[in-house]
């Protein structure tokens, strides 16, 4: 494949793909579910009939297809905000109608009684990221809040309680740590990550904080300046609880990752995106 550039600002490949998702008009459908982890894109990737796969060199995964007779893709993000904003701003720049993204990942607890293996409903979500010229100023900042939209979170709200029952899924707001480390907390002796009551001080600072995890305020903040062009929500499977330190049943997280998606997509699916 030719690395020639058509354009510098918003770089496109000589035979017109974007350059980090490798895609083109017409290979993203306008209702996307946008997954971390490699595995769970293949796994779910059976609910699309009509498969057409388009792989990138830099680890991007773009399924599309249809689902109940509904053109939708599966995107595999990977992990962390820099790769969400590739996967928001190259898919929806090759779709010219409006466009419905949910983000179905895993995350850490942080309400005390949230069981592991409950979903999580991303209401808005908030940044978190480590201040590098500390000790000026607090070791880790919290940003303001964005928010889901807010039919696009009902109705998948909706989908996901018809599914697992209302007594496991949670709602709350998401903190989008900038590392799985040091940004959430845990302790690694080997560096002094000045994090020792990162978790304790957020809470405090956010009381409806549900869940810390990696992508989910990219993409609602990228929604939220797309000039009307993108809605969007989040959902995660909390994999443990960082109060109680409790793990899921790690047999189950399939089932359930099957479950979500099948949610996701329905929502999506009946999410009116008029054009
Ligand atoms: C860390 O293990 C990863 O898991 C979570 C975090 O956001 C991060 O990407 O989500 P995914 O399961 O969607 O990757
Ligand atoms: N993903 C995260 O980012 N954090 C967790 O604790 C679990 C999954």
């Amino acid at each position: 494949m030719s690395k020639a550039l058509l354009d510098a600002n918003f770089p496109r490949l000589i035979d017109g793909k974007t350059m980090h998702l490798n895609v083109l008009e017409g290979d993203v459908n306008p209702r996307i579910l946008s997954v971390g982890d490699a595995g769970r894109g293949e796994r779910i990737s059976s609910y699309l009939e009509n498969l057409q796969i388009i792989n990138s060199t830099r680890g991007f995964i773009t399924y599309s297809g249809t689902f109940e007779g509904v053109p939708v893709s599966i995107i595999v993000t990977g992990m962390g905000i820099p790769m969400m904003d590739f996967v928001v701003r190259e898919a929806t720049s090759v779709i010219s109608s409006k466009v419905a993204m949910i983000r179905l990942g895993t995350c850490g607890a942080l309400k005390p009684n949230t069981k592991p293996g409950s979903i999580i409903l991303a209401s808005s979500s908030r940044f978190i990221s480590q201040n590098y010229s500390y000790p000026v100023g607090p070791a880790y900042n919290l940003s303001s809040k964005v928010h889901s939209d807010p039919d696009l979170f009902t109705i998948f709200k909706n989908q996901l309680i018809s599914i697992f029952g209302s007594e496991n899924v949670d709602e709350g707001v998401d903190l989008t740590c900038e590392t799985f480390y040091s940004a959430q907390g845990r302790k690694d002796p080997r560096f002094d990550d000045c994090n020792e009551n990162l978790i304790e001080n957020m809470v405090v600072e956010e009381p409806e904080a549900a869940a810390m995890e990696m992508e989910t305020f990219k993409l609602l903040h990228l929604a939220s300046t797309s000039k009307g062009k993108i809605a969007a929500t989040a959902c995660m499977i909390g994999l443990l609880n960082r109060h109680t330190q409790e793990l899921m049943d790690f047999s189950k997280l399939h089932d359930i990752e099957r479950d979500a998606a099948r949610a996701a997509l329905m929502a999506l699916i009946r999410y009116p995106l008029d054009n």
